[in-house]
C-alpha cells in the first residue's frame, strides 16, 4: 500500500549520550532560552539534532500522495467530477471568447467598418449575451446543486467522530454509549474501510479547515460552530490530511493521518483505545510517571488511569499506538519523542507546549514512562 508509512523505528534514532559531546549535536542546537541545568544543554543539543534527522528521514520514507487527482473515496469522487465539469465548460468559454477577441483585434486596419444589418447585430446580442450565458450558467448551477445534494447529508446510520482543531494539532474523539466508553486521541483518525463516517468538526481556538485531499474536499472548522461532514475510504491504507486554512506560525505542521482499516481491526483498535493506562509499572517507568505528575505535564495532558487530567494538549493515554507526534509532523520514534519532550520549542517553535528543561536522569525515566503508554 503506497500510503503505509511504517514509522522508521530504527535504533539509530535512540537518544544517545554520545551525541551530546559530538560537535554535530552542539552545532544543531538552536539558540533557545538559556538553560539552567548543564545536563539539559546537552540533552537539548542531541534532541534538536535527532529531531532534524528524524524529520528528514520521515519525509523521505513516507510516500503519501496528497493529490485530489488520485481520489480514493467519497464524497471526494463526486466533488472531483464536478471540478472537471466546471473546468471543461470554462475552458470552452475561454477559447470561444479569445477567438472572437482575436478576430476583432486582428481585423485589418483601413478596411471599411463593417456595419451589420440591425437584425444580425440583435441576434449576436440575444444569442451571445443572453442565451449562451443562460445555458452555461444553468448547466453549472444544476450540476453543482445535484453534487451538493449528493455530498452534503451524511449517509444515514454513519457513526460519528468528533474532531476539534487546535493550534496546531487535532483532537479526535469517538463518543461512546457512556462517557467511560468514549475515546480521545490525537492527529490520527481511524475509520473502518468502505464505510461512511460522520464528522463533527469544531475548533478550539481560531478558524482551521479539515482536509484529507484523497477523500473529500475541505470543511472549515469555526469557533463556536459545529460543521458536519462525512467521508468513506474505498481502499485500506493511511491517508494524509492537513489543515487547509492558514492558522498561524505552525499551520504547516498541523497534519494528520487517516487510517482506513478492515472493520474488525478498527473495532479492535477502538477497544484498545478505551482502556486506561496500565496501573502497575516497572520501577523506572513508575518514577517516570511521578516526574510526569510532578513537573507539570499533567496540567496540560490527560492520561486516563492517572490523576493527569489536563485538557490543553493531546491525550497521551495511548501515545505509543500513534504513528506520529506533534501534529503529524514527526514519526513516533524514541529519538523524535525524546527531542520533543526535551525541547518542544526547538522542534516546533511557537507550539503551545513550553520547553521544559529537565535534568537528564529525570528526562530518561520520563521517556521510559511514555514508552509504556501503548
Ligand atoms: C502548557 C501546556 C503543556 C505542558 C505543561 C506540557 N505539554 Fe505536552 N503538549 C502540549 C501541546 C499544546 C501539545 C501539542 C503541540 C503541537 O503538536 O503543536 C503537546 C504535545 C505533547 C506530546 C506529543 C503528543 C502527540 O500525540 O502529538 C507529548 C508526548 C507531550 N506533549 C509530552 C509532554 C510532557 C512529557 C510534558 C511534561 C514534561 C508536557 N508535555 C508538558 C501542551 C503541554
Ligand atoms: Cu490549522
Amino acid at each position: 500500500m503506497a500510503g503505509e508509512p511504517d514509522s522508521p523505528r530504527t535504533s539509530a534514532m535512540r537518544p544517545d549520550r554520545r551525541g551530546a559531546r559530538g560537535g554535530a549535536g552542539r552545532r544543531a542546537a538552536r539558540p533557545g532560552p538559556r538553560r539552567r541545568v548543564r545536563t539539559t544543554v546537552a540533552s537539548g543539543a542531541w534532541a534538536a539534532a535527532l529531531a532534524a534527522g528524524a524529520e528528514m528521514g520521515f519525509v523521505a520514507c513516507e510516500r503519501m500522495p496528497a493529490s485530489t487527482l488520485s481520489m480514493a473515496g467519497v464524497p471526494g469522487a463526486a466533488q472531483t467530477r464536478l471540478g472537471w465539469v466546471v473546468l471543461g465548460v470554462s475552458a470552452v468559454v475561454v477559447v470561444v471568447v479569445t477567438v472572437l477577441v482575436l478576430v476583432a483585434a486582428l481585423r485589418r486596419r483601413g478596411e471599411p467598418v463593417l456595419i451589420m444589418p440591425a437584425r444580425t447585430g440583435l441576434r449576436w446580442v440575444v444569442i451571445g449575451g443572453i442565451v449562451v450565458p443562460a445555458v452555461v450558467l444553468t448547466v453549472l448551477f444544476v450540476s453543482t446543486t445535484l453534487t451538493l445534494a449528493q455530498v452534503t447529508p451524511p449517509p444515514r446510520g454513519a457513526p460519528t467522530i468528533e474532531i476539534t482543531a487546535r493550534r496546531w494539532w487535532w483532537e479526535v474523539q469517538y463518543p461512546g454509549s457512556a462517557p467511560a466508553a468514549a475515546v480521545t486521541t490525537a492527529n490520527e483518525v481511524h475509520v473502518p474501510v468502505g464505510r461512511a463516517v460522520r464528522l463533527v468538526l469544531a475548533s478550539g481556538d481560531i478558524i482551521h479547515s479539515f482536509w484529507v485531499p484523497r477523500l473529500a474536499g475541505k470543511t472549515d472548522m469555526i469557533p463556536g460552530q459545529r460543521n458536519i461532514a462525512w467521508l468513506a475510504a474505498r481502499e485500506p491504507g493511511v491517508y494524509y490530511g492537513r489543515c487547509g486554512e492558514y492558522c498561524g506560525a505552525q499551520h504547516a505542521k498541523m497534519q494528520l493521518r487517516l487510517v482506513a482499516e478492515p472493520p474488525a481491526q478498527f473495532e479492535r483498535w477502538l477497544a484498545a483505545q478505551r482502556q486506561p493506562a496500565a496501573g502497575v509499572l516497572p520501577a523506572a517507568a513508575d518514577s517516570g510517571r511521578q516526574v510526569f505528575l510532578r513537573v507539570g505535564c499533567a496540567s496540560c495532558h490527560t492520561i486516563r488511569g492517572t490523576p493527569a487530567r489536563g485538557a490543553v494538549g493531546p491525550d497521551l493515554t495511548h501515545l505509543m499506538s500513534r504513528r506520529t507526534i506533534a501534529g503529524g509532523t514527526l514519526p513516533n520514534t524514541p529519538g523524535a519523542l525524546a527531542a520533543w519532550v526535551a525541547n518542544a520549542q526547538a522542534v516546533k517553535p511557537g507550539a503551545l507546549m513550553p520547553a521544559m528543561p529537565l535534568p537528564a536522569a529525570e528526562l530518561r525515566v520520563l521517556l521510559t514512562y511514555l514508552g509504556t503508554l501503548r
